[in-house]
C-alpha cells in the first residue's frame, strides 16, 4: 500500500496551494517543526518546484515576529546559519528545505506550536521577468525526526535574541557574531 499512501500525500499537500500566481510553485512535504514551551524560534521545511526559473524572496507567518529565509552549512565542523536574500528555484529542479539545509527561519515565536497546529505561512516569488507571486499555505506542525538540527537552532535562538531588534542588516550582524 505504499503507492496509494504517496498518492494521498500528493493530493493533500496540493490542496495548501491558495494562491495563483504568475509562475506558480509546487509545494509539498511542507512542516514546521514543533517547539517545546520557551522555544523561541523554529523552522519550516518544504519541497518548492517552480515551472519557471524563479526565487523565493520572502516568507511571512503570523505566528512569529520574523520570519526569514536562512541556509545551514559546515564550516569547520561547526554548522552555522545564515539569512539569505533569496533562494533559486531552477525550472523543474526540487528544491528541498530541510532539516540541515535550507529552511524558513521563524523567530520570536508568540507562542508555543505544538504538534498537530496548521501554522499559515505565506511564501512570495519572484519570476525572471521580476513579477511577484505568492502562495498561502497551511503548514501541519511536526516533531522534529532527529536531534541533528536542534543544537544549532537553539544556538541561533539565542542569538537572535540578545541581538535586540532583528533588522535586515544590524540584527543580522548581532546573529553572527553570537555564534
Ligand atoms: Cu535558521
Amino acid at each position: 500500500m505504499a503507492l496509494s499512501s504517496k498518492f494521498v500525500g500528493i493530493a493533500v499537500s496540493t490542496l495548501f496551494i491558495a494562491g495563483v500566481g504568475h509562475a506558480q510553485v509546487n509545494v509539498q512535504d511542507a512542516w514546521v517543526r514543533a517547539t517545546v514551551p520557551q522555544q523561541n524560534g523554529t523552522g519550516a521545511f518544504m519541497k518548492l518546484t517552480s515551472p519557471t526559473d524563479a526565487t523565493l524572496v520572502d516568507a511571512d507567518s503570523p505566528v512569529a515576529e520574523h520570519v526569514e529565509i536562512h541556509e545551514m552549512a559546515m564550516e569547520n565542523h561547526v554548522m552555522k546559519m545564515r539569512q539569505i536574500p533569496g533562494l533559486e528555484l531552477p525550472a523543474g529542479k526540487t528544491v528541498e528545505l530541510k532539516p540541515g539545509g535550507y529552511h524558513i527561519m521563524m523567530m520570536n515565536l508568540h507562542g508555543q506550536v505544538k504538534e498537530g497546529d496548521q501554522v499559515p505561512l505565506t511564501l512570495t516569488f519572484e519570476g525572471s521577468d521580476g513579477k511577484r507571486s505568492t502562495t498561502e499555505l497551511k503548514v501541519p506542525v511536526r516533531p522534529l525526526a532527529s536531534g541533528a538540527h536542534g543544537q544549532g537552532h537553539s544556538g541561533h535562538g539565542a542569538g537572535h535574541g540578545s541581538g535586540g531588534g532583528h533588522g535586515p542588516a544590524d540584527g543580522h550582524a548581532a546573529h553572527g557574531k553570537a555564534h
